[in-house]
């Protein structure tokens, strides 16, 4: 077989599918990866959602027999919405990062992963395969940086001089040759905007994250946010963006290549105080098809009611009373104590005082009494 003919096919027909970008690198081990993860480990810099295994994720030879390439793909997703909210005055909304607008982009990325498979099959029919998306084990910027798809920038994302830093990848294990790509030189020179924006200094230095600062982590979190952070998370309800949008190369980058990332304005931008009152049921079909809804319901109405006391809406201290009273998770009802204290008012500490006559648990008691403190 004709390799390089056929990485040509390949790569013809990933444009047809709606694959933005394509590159090849080795099955080689990723060996400077590996001295990264065991630092960032000791550090205890990691966010514990990678895979632990840390010998997996940079030796191809453990997840395929004897695998000759690796297939890297990035898909460009959009930077601004189509359709705005039509907001009420009051109403205050929470966003969604950019990264879970419209269909989980697991499943679009797996479908086009799918089909390369497919491809490669008809042309290669003993081709061993492996194909992952974000949950699997490699570091998908890793092999993206090396088969050329885009620089790592200093605020970790890997920036493509197309569509910017706004594109997901995924990879294929592969174990035909294919000649490797040349990867991209670094442009982000002497800028450090990413940095400076960075609203919780969770980017320590150039290219190195403290995920336990990171306020997109914080809001995949599932117990309590650390109190140093709660304020500084605003309205976002799942992910974060500042050093993303803050970046040059991503100022003029909008692109609106596939119709599935197309958001919803009222789910990626949603009302908060409807979310406090979600069945289980309601946030799924309200919720389910984004990719930020994987932590489920319990994340996403804490960080709306920090989003609440982030606006003093008084018009939630009724609603965040409910929470409360009733609420059976003590995450939700202690994080409802800081709202409302927050948020202040007479209602409001009254209703603090009830609940610190009633309350067993000792974490929700400190918050009542955080709270209340801010009664002056
Ligand atoms: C765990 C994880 C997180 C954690 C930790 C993030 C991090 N920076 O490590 C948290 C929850 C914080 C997170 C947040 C986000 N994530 Co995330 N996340 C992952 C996941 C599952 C693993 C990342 C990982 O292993 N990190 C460990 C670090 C050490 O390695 P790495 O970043 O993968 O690899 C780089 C470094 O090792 C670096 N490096 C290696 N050696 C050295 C040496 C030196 C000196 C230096 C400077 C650098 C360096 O180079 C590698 C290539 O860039 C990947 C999916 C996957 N399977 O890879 C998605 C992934 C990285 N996330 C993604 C996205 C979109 C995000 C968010 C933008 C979402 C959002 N809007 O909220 C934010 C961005 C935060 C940020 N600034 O990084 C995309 C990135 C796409 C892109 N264009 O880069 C990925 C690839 C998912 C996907 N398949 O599309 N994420
Ligand atoms: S995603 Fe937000 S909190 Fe995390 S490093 Fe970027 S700017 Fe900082
Ligand atoms: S903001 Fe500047 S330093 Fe940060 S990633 Fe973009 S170009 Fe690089």
């Amino acid at each position: 077989m004709d390799v390089q003919k056929f990485k040509q096919e390949l790569i013809a027909y990933s444009k047809e599918i709606g694959i933005d970008k394509i590159g090849f690198t080795t099955a080689d081990p990723f060996s400077e990866l590996k001295n990264r993860l065991i630092r960032q480990q000791e550090l205890g810099y990691h966010s514990g959602f990678e895979e632990p295994d840390i010998e997996k994720r940079v030796t191809p030879t453990l997840l395929l027999d004897e695998p000759r390439s690796i297939i890297s793909i990035a898909l460009a997703y959009p930077s601004k919405m189509k359709d705005r909210v039509v907001s009420k005055k009051g109403e205050r909304r929470g966003i969604f990062s950019r990264a879970s607008w419209g269909l989980d982009y697991h499943h679009l990325l797996r479908d086009k992963l799918k089909k390369l498979e497919e491809f490669i099959k008809m042309k290669v029919p003993d081709a061993r395969l492996k194909s992952m998306v974000d949950t699997g084990e490699l570091s998908d910027r890793a092999v993206a940086e090396r088969a050329g798809i885009g620089w790592s920038g200093k605020n970790c994302a890997i920036i493509t001089p197309e569509f910017g830093s706004y594109v997901y990848i995924g990879e294929m294990i592969t174990s035909i040759p294919f000649e490797p790509d040349t990867p991209i030189e670094d442009q982000c020179g002497s800028c450090t905007k990413c940095l400076e924006a960075c609203p919780t200094g969770a980017l320590v230095q150039g290219g190195q994250i403290n995920a336990q600062r990171c306020i997109s982590f914080l809001t995949q979190t599932k117990g309590f946010i650390p109190d140093e952070f709660r304020e500084k998370i605003g309205n976002r309800v799942y992910g974060c963006d500042s050093c993303q949008t803050a970046c040059p190369h991503n100022k003029v980058k909008n692109f609106h290549f596939h119709e599935e990332m197309e958001p919803d304005p009222e789910v990626a931008k949603p009302l908060l105080r409807p979310i406090l009152q979600l069945s289980n049921r309601e946030f799924k079909n309200k919720f389910g098809d984004v990719s930020g809804s994987w932590r489920g319901k319990k994340p996403i109405q804490r960080n709306a009611m920090i989003a609440l006391a982030h606006f003093k809406d008084e018009s939630a201290v009724s609603d965040l009373i409910e929470v409360l009273k009733n609420e059976a998770s003590p995450v939700a009802r202690g994080t409802a104590a800081w709202a409302l204290g927050k948020i202040g008012g007479e209602t409001a500490f009254a209703a603090l005082e009830k609940a610190k006559a009633v309350e067993t648990d000792s974490a929700v008691q400190i918050e009542i009494e955080k709270a209340l403190s801010l009664n002056k």
